[in-house]
């Protein structure tokens, strides 16, 4: 008798968020299931499951309606917590509350939420990519590829595929458009195309829209938030008779959408994409998640993850410098 109670104080005194007893249970929740990154994140998170013997609850939320139901679905289903890209990061709010009415812990990935002013939810850690960095990176590559090709800066459109109602996403396209203006890149020759979604039909159509308006281009270059951004684009140009000799598209992910791509007999306009890390942002923070669950160790605040510039000549290499 006594010796349980010893035990039971000395547990309390350790304060563990779940007792061993029970199994460990995490979601894993993204906006977009359908596109290859977030496969990619949910397969590292599985093998975060499997290492620890958690087990991965994924669920695509593509509006705030089904987000709320999913997190309610979590707690009914006994989690303990889950990491997650929602559908429109001003949904902040509404996720913390929903995690502490069912007392979940809740971290984001890839996109931050926000709270009713557009601030930061500081009481939910995140990962995410150095959006800004990144970007920068995608310029100084079309830079260097339009110097290789010999062209004319003022011959050249450049068309940002926009989508600036998230942080992340303008953030990526403005290091891109700094990093062009600072190549001398006339500004002049820098031109929106707005998606409605983030996906390859949305970018599909705006980029037609923006091509017929500026038709004067000798050359494209291109540039978005991801790869479906670019590749959207890239067809779009293709549908205009525009070869792969005329445009340099560089987007961001690196996941199936850029392989296929690469995988064609003959290069297309999708010349490449800044590699960023589906196994960081997937394993990493189920495991994050696993650690504040059972060993209340809270997540660092922010992470943010960096990129490399992969093409069809160095994919491999790129590759296996992260791991996959
Ligand atoms: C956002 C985008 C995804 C991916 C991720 C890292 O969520 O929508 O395509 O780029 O950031």
């Amino acid at each position: 008798m006594i010796s349980a109670l010893a035990m039971t104080l000395c547990n309390l005194s350790v304060v563990p968020a779940a007792s061993a007893a029970e199994p460990v249970k995490i979601g894993f929740l993204v906006k977009q299931a359908e596109e290859p990154w977030f496969q990619d994140e949910w397969r590292f998170a599985e093998q975060a499951a499997h290492e620890k013997g958690f087990t991965l609850v994924k669920i695509g939320v593509p509006n705030g309606e089904k987000m709320i139901a999913a997190i309610d679905n979590l707690a009914a289903q006994k989690a303990q917590g889950f990491v997650i890209c929602a559908p429109d990061v001003k949904l902040g709010i509404a996720v913390e509350r929903a995690a502490k009415r069912n007392g979940l812990k809740a971290m984001s990935v890839d996109d931050q939420l926000v709270d009713g002013s557009g601030k930061p939810i500081s009481s939910i850690p995140h990962m995410g990519i150095s959006a800004y960095e990144i970007g920068k990176q995608v310029g100084l590559g079309l830079v260097d590829e339009m110097k290789v090709r010999g062209w004319k800066m003022t011959e050249v459109g450049a068309m940002r595929l926009a989508f600036d109602q998230l942080p992340t996403a303008r953030e990526r396209t403005q290091g891109a458009v700094d990093a062009l203006k600072a190549a001398g890149f006339p500004v002049a020759n820098i031109v929106d195309a707005t998606q409605a979604k983030t996906d390859t039909e949305s970018a599909f159509n705006a980029a037609n829209i923006a091509l017929t308006k500026h038709a004067q281009f000798k050359h494209w270059v291109v540039f978005g938030m991801n790869d479906e951004a670019v590749l959207g684009t890239i067809r779009a140009t293709e549908g205009r008779g525009l070869r792969s000799d005329a445009v340099i598209g560089i987007g961001i992910g690196g996941s199936k959408t850029a392989l296929n791509e690469f995988a064609k007999p003959s290069p297309t306009g999708f010349y490449g994409t800044v590699l960023i890390s589906p196994k960081r942002h997937g394993y990493e923070t189920a495991m994050n998640m696993y650690k504040w669950i059972t060993e209340n160790k809270v997540p660092a605040a922010v992470t943010l993850t960096t990129g490399t510039l992969m093409t069809r000549v160095n994919q491999t290499e790129v590759r296996a410098q992260f791991g996959l």
